[in-house]
């Protein structure tokens, strides 16, 4: 009995080492990550659930990095609201892209402003580029009925920079070289089915794929043109424990992965019975899971599951 539990500790152990255990983040909660890759290592630029969260009250932002998807370096505080001078609440879901060297963090804040922060590393620490939003919800072309929210950048092939935006309508601006404004109109993209927030958008074969969450789930289409219009493919990923379904989707190392969070971390620090776990909708941890395509390009669903992704080199 004591020799077979020694070693189901054993095995225990080393498989804990050899696979990301979901969630991947346990020392805080984190929630709405963003994956990008820059100079070979994975970075994470989450939300930042505060631990005594009642509300989506975050705000900071912390970077992430890993170059081996199971052991995961917190970089701490990259951007926090204080030092923005134009925001007062709600550092939501941001992401961060690089051109010539400089990393642009794009984040949300109060439910209707888009800012975007400059660094010299993927890590921060972030400096307000404007003093100023970049966009917001009132601004001329925005549409937006409900939050606006959720910053997605992605820089084409041919060099053209877009952000893509918004809650229950894709708002789309092309941005300029300097990243930090834009030229012409605020543009609507249409295709998606039941679009509620959370737009990601990524490229692979020449297919630009538009994911974002819709009834609960992660959903997807795709386009043979950036600013669409995109064609509904279907279901990516089932609804999850935490209140908000938000993704990334991401190439590291020749595989694909997929991004997501869920309560479960806060639901098992929360002992059964207390009233405390009524709030544990507010305080969501990253996991991530490998994301497969069909020969035609579409998307495998994605399962939850407690082991992650195995260790990479
Ligand atoms: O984390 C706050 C908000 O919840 C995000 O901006 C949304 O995508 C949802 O996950």
């Amino acid at each position: 009995m004591q020799r077979s539990c020694f070693l189901f500790f054993v095995i225990l152990g080393l498989a804990r080492g050899v696979c990301a255990t979901n969630p991947i983040i346990t020392h805080m909660y984190t929630a709405d990550p963003s994956a990008r890759v820059f100079n070979d290592v994975l970075y994470l630029y989450p939300s930042h659930d505060r631990d005594q969260a009642q509300w989506w009250d975050m705000e900071d932002w912390h970077v992430f990095s890993t170059t081996n998807m199971v052991d995961y370096k917190d970089h701490g505080v990259a951007l926090a609201l204080n030092d923005i001078s134009w925001a007062d609440q709600y550092a939501w879901a941001p992401d961060c892209i690089e051109r010539n060297g400089k990393y642009y963090f794009y984040f949300p804040t109060d439910q209707e402003h888009i800012g975007v922060a400059v660094g010299d590393r993927p890590e921060g620490p972030f400096k307000d580029a404007l003093g100023k939003p970049l966009l917001s919800k009132g601004d001329l072309g925005v549409v937006c009925d409900r939050d606006f929210i959720d910053p997605c950048p992605f820089i084409d092939d041919d060099g053209k920079a877009y952000l893509f935006a918004g809650q229950h309508t894709v708002n789309v601006i092309e941005l300029n070289e300097d990243m930090i404004s834009y030229k012409g109109e605020v543009k609507i993209v249409e295709g998606t089915d039941k679009f509620f927030e959370a737009i990601w958008i990524h490229k692979r074969d020449g297919i630009y794929y538009l994911s974002y969450s819709g009834g609960g789930k992660i959903q997807y289409a795709i386009s043979d043109n950036v600013l669409g219009p995109y064609a509904f493919k279907g279901v990516i990923f089932d609804k999850v424990n935490s209140r908000t379904n938000h993704h990334s989707i991401v190439e590291y190392k020749g595989k694909w992965y997929f991004f997501y969070h869920n309560a479960d971390l806060a639901l098992k620090n929360i002992p059964e019975g207390s009233k405390e776990r009524k709030y544990i909708r507010w305080r969501r941890s990253v996991c991530v899971e490998e994301l497969f395509y069909n020969e035609d390009g579409t998307i495998r669903k994605v399962t939850q599951t407690k082991a992650g992704v195995p260790r990479v080199k």
